[in-house]
């Protein structure tokens, strides 16, 4: 395997022989490309900014410390949506070669690293260590919370995948059947599902809570993705739709809501605390059976 930084040193491509990469970006340490055989498995934007002037469209986006709009009266409510992790530079810490052949890179963000404007609306101690690892048919991504400050605070994450798929008409996502949700395009009313095959008919955007850890999306009755948590507690299932996508102006192909499906692991119905000294880990492992 191989890690390249690019001349610009914006971008960071992990490779094996296998025929697998990855291409980060380290503004938001967004995972842009996922490529196996010269499959692009990442659904982005055309129209994706990718010089640092905001966050990506596509991709794999970091969701920290809030996801969604933040809530008045919290402590992030000064926060742009889904937090400031995505639309910070961060530092490329390391890079590794495991023995089964797999390639890792590391990237972190501290408050010693982010830009004072942020910092003044979140003045929390913090670190994050983020990884990304390749292998012949997976890429994971994992981050590291630490509290190295005297305060306890609160926080989401969530990895906010754009999974590529051929037609959004021929797949169904399996693995959220019988869970309560939290319907975004309802005004945020709890419903329970019911589907053992979710169909994306329409604009989908549901907040699963306690959700189990592997979910898969079939494409004509057979998998397509495995979307397996570690640490984290709900998934979020969301496509705007021929609707919604008018709404975003970095989103094109308009039409390219028929070839994504974001299936987005993360701790977002309820705020995680972390206390002094402590730490916290979530992960998620992307399986794509080509
Ligand atoms: O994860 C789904 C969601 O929360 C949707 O409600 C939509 O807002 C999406 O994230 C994209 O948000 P963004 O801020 O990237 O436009």
């Amino acid at each position: 395997g191989s890690i390249q930084v690019s001349d610009d040193s914006q971008f960071v491509t992990l490779s094996l022989a296998s025929g697998a990469s990855a291409k980060v970006l380290l503004y938001g340490a967004t995972v842009v490309s996922w490529k196996i055989q010269d499959r692009e498995l990442l659904w982005l934007s055309s129209a994706s900014a990718l010089d640092g002037s905001k966050a990506v469209r596509g991709g794999i986006p970091l969701v920290f410390p809030v996801f969604g709009p933040p809530p008045a009266g919290t402590a992030v409510e000064k926060l742009a949506q889904h937090g400031f992790a995505r639309t910070s530079k961060w530092n490329l810490l390391g890079r590794a070669e495991d023995e089964e052949g797999s390639v890792r890179v590391e990237f972190g963000l501290s408050s010693d690293s982010l830009d004072e404007e942020t910092k003044a609306k979140w003045p929390y101690a913090f670190g994050l260590i983020y990884s990304v690892t390749l292998r012949e048919n997976t890429l994971e991504t994992k981050i590291l919370v630490q509290n190295p400050g005297s305060e306890a605070f609160d926080f989401n994450v969530l990895f906010h995948t754009y999974l590529r798929i051929p037609d959004v008409s021929t797949i169904g996502v399996q693995g959220l059947n019988s869970l309560t949700y939290r319907d975004k395009t309802l005004g945020g009313s709890e419903h329970q599902e019911s589907s053992e095959v979710i169909k994306i008919t329409s604009q989908t955007d549901r907040v699963y809570k306690s959700a189990p850890d592997a979910i898969t999306v079939s494409e004509s009755d057979k998998p397509l993705y495995t979307v397996t948590k570690t640490g984290l507690n709900d998934v979020v299932l969301w496509n705007p739709y021929s609707d919604g996508v008018e709404k975003i102006g970095d989103w094109e192909p308009k039409e390219g809501y028929k070839n994504m499906v974001c299936v987005e692991a993360g701790s977002v119905a309820s705020w995680q605390t972390l206390e002094p000294e402590a730490t916290w880990e979530g992960g998620v492992v992307h399986k794509a059976h080509l």
